[in-house]
């Protein structure tokens, strides 16, 4: 089948980061101001975003792979983005649909790779197998000092009179989460073109608009042709 032209595609942008740094907030106010420029999108996640993703993403979350290893946990992730790709993204990209998922396959980069310890072999060919092609194209880096975000978040669950529980990875210790933060760091100069880092440590309103930035000027001209 034809590609259409990259200049018509619909664009495919991942947000990733540490534990509560703020995607998922992102991601539903970037869906609803494309949406204000006349661009259809929609919102997903991972791991999850179709019914098979997301059984996967309960037997993982709830801790049943934990004693498996990082290596098979990095295997369920990217059996859950392949089902995630060819039924979800791929779809509504070929639709002209723009895709914004909270979380991406950087995620099992840094969380089973550069952190758990699973070399880049296996990472890179779990990757070559569940993208089939789909990287995006753009990855907003959130990032922020993971003791300040678990701040936020334990601050937000004693507001809302919430118990705050922890799933498997929300679980480790801090130096394990410090490991983590510079893991998607280095993944984002190792990918300059394609990752973009941005402060977390911002109100949310602030930091919208520097998303907002960031994408405006990257797909300026695909913007101002359905602004017109
Ligand atoms: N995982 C995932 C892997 O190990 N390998 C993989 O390949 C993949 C895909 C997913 C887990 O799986 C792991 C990573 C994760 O551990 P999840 O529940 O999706 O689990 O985990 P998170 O992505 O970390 O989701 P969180 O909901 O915890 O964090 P978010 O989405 O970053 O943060 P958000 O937007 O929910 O906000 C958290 C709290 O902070 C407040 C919000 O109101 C909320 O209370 N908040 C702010 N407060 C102040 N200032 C701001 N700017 C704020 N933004 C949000």
């Amino acid at each position: 089948m034809l590609e259409a032209p990259i200049a018509n595609r619909a664009r495919f942008i991942t947000f990733e980061g540490g534990e509560g740094v703020g995607k998922s907030t992102q991601v539903k106010r970037l869906l609803q101001k494309l949406q204000r420029h006349a661009i259809e999108a929609v919102r997903t996640r991972e791991p999850g975003g179709t019914p098979k993703a997301e059984a996967i993403r309960s037997f993982i979350l709830q801790g049943r792979s934990e004693s498996w290893g990082a290596g098979a946990e990095a295997v369920l992730f990217a059996a859950a983005r392949l089902d995630h790709v060819t039924q979800l993204i791929a779809p509504n990209l070929a639709n002209g649909t723009w895709v914004l998922s909270d979380r991406f396959h950087d995620s099992t980069r840094a969380y089973q790779g550069l952190t758990g310890g699973v070399g880049d072999k296996l990472i890179d060919m779990l990757e070559r197998l569940a993208l089939d092609g789909h990287a995006p194209d753009l990855t907003i880096m959130l990032d922020m000092d993971p003791e300040a975000a678990f701040k936020r978040v334990a601050d937000r669950a004693l507001e809302d009179g919430l118990a705050l529980t922890g799933d498997r990875f929300e679980k480790e210790e801090l130096d394990w989460h410090i490991r983590l933060r510079e893991g998607f760091l280095s993944i984002a100069r190792n990918n300059p073109d394609r990752c973009v880092v941005i402060s977390a440590a911002q109100n949310e309103d602030a930091l919208e608009a520097a998303i907002w930035d960031v994408v405006s000027k990257r797909f300026a001209d695909l913007l101002s042709e359905t602004q017109a």
